[in-house]
């Protein structure tokens, strides 16, 4: 199974066109660019001798001839609202460039898939949550974005390339390959990751509400100002999450919306997002109680109105040893000496695909750990060489 680096790079340098923004990359799920995408994934894939198929949720599949369970390569090519050009679409690209070395090799058939929103634009991880049943798709179709559109009218864009479900019983295992968006492989100088593990993810979407009014008549003592709640909330938080966090543990409030966000109004309503991770459930679980509590002290002592929604909660996930193995192999045989185990705290579709069968995780180095961001970027020779490792897995995998 010989991979082609040329060929892999002009594809993901075809890819990077579409939706490109300077360095990075808009294509969030459903938009122009995303659709755009999709179609033109399908015909590579066709090109290499795939079948494509779109599923009701916009997850693109490309399979085999025959009906023998084969092996799944891929990941997602929806990007964030400043998406890196890399994020999901090198794991798809690669997958599509092992699936073509391996038919040109006389077999084994491997199959690709592109998830769709697992960046979030809806829910999070949502096509996948929806193939691998952690969701309904009535469930997400009622998901709107920060716009207020739902996903239900979204998604009817795509509506006449719709086909069904395919059947997880069509894969024998999963394997994503990833850039790190962190920044341990490019500080260590390594080439490759092999993931043992996923962290989890919880988010709650909170409103607090207050009194808006003048900004120069409205004395302080006076105001139930919704911004001064944030602040409050925020700094309080990271006192009450710190005795509870690791090294490893992360929360955000990377959301925020500000009403009427005017300059001479004491904003009367904030609406943002708090989204903690950690490798460890119970913590995760910790944490979201000490955020509820934190919330409801600072609303009760401001005056405010308090409304929390939930967000369906990922949990950690542990991924397969005998396929880590595999990798462990293939990177050895690549890299030697040029490689780690390590422990995800970006999210991915594995973590859904390894409730439904055996699945692991490849990385490649993110420069300066930089993601979700215009100025993400791996180096050529990292990216071929993850291609190469990942080839090498999978020819070990399905010889197995
Ligand atoms: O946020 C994440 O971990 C993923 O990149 N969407
Ligand atoms: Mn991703
Ligand atoms: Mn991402």
């Amino acid at each position: 199974m010989q991979t082609d680096p040329e060929r892999m790079l002009r594809d993901l340098a075809d890819l990077r066109r579409i939706g490109a923004v300077g360095t990075g990359v808009v294509r969030p799920a459903f938009s122009e660019t995303d659709i755009a995408a999709r179609h033109w994934l399908a015909e590579r894939m066709r090109e290499a001798g795939l079948t494509p198929g779109f599923d009701p949720i916009g997850n693109l599949f490309g399979l085999p001839p025959g009906e023998a369970p084969c092996l799944l390569l891929g990941s997602h090519s929806d990007t964030q609202p400043q998406g890196g050009w890399l994020d999901g679409a090198y794991g798809v690209i690669a997958a599509l460039e092992v699936a073509r070395a391996a038919r040109e090799a006389g077999g084994p058939g491997i199959a690709v898939v592109s998830f769709q929103d697992e960046e979030g634009r809806f829910g999070g991880l949502t096509g996948s949550s929806v193939w691998s049943g952690a969701l309904s798709l009535a469930e997400a179709d009622a998901m709107t974005d920060t716009g207020g559109v739902a996903l239900a009218d979204a998604r009817a864009a795509m509506a006449d390339v719709a086909g069904g479900f395919v059947d997880p019983a069509r894969f024998t295992g999963f394997v994503e390959m990833h850039i790190e968006q962190g920044p341990v492989l490019d500080q260590a100088g390594e080439a490759i990751g092999v993931v043992e593990a996923i962290a989890g993810l919880r988010q709650l979407d909170i409103r607090l509400s207050g009194q808006q009014n003048h900004a120069g008549t409205t004395p302080m003592r006076l105001r139930r100002d919704a911004m001064q709640g944030l602040i409050g909330f925020a700094t309080r938080l990271n006192v009450v999450l710190e005795p509870l966090a690791t090294p490893a543990t992360v929360w955000t409030i990377g959301h925020v919306q500000v009403e009427p966000n005017a300059a001479s109004i004491v904003p009367g309503m904030v609406r943002f997002t708090v989204q903690w991770r950690d490798a460890e459930a119970a913590r995760l679980e910790r944490m979201e109680a000490a955020t509820r509590d934190t919330a409801a002290e600072v609303a009760g002592e401001r005056g405010l109105g308090l409304e929390i929604s939930d967000f369906p909660p990922l949990s950690p996930v542990a991924l397969d040893p005998g396929l880590c193995a595999h990798l462990a192999a293939a990177a050895e045989h690549c890299v030697p000496g040029r490689w780690r185990r390590m422990v995800s705290g970006a999210l991915h579709d594995a973590t859904n695909v390894a409730r439904l069968m055996p699945t692991a995780m490849l990385f490649v180095p993110s420069i300066g750990g930089i993601s979700h961001s215009f100025a993400e970027d791996t180096a050529e020779a990292d990216l071929i060489a993850g291609v190469e490792v990942l080839a090498e897995a999978a020819r070990r995998i399905t010889a197995a």
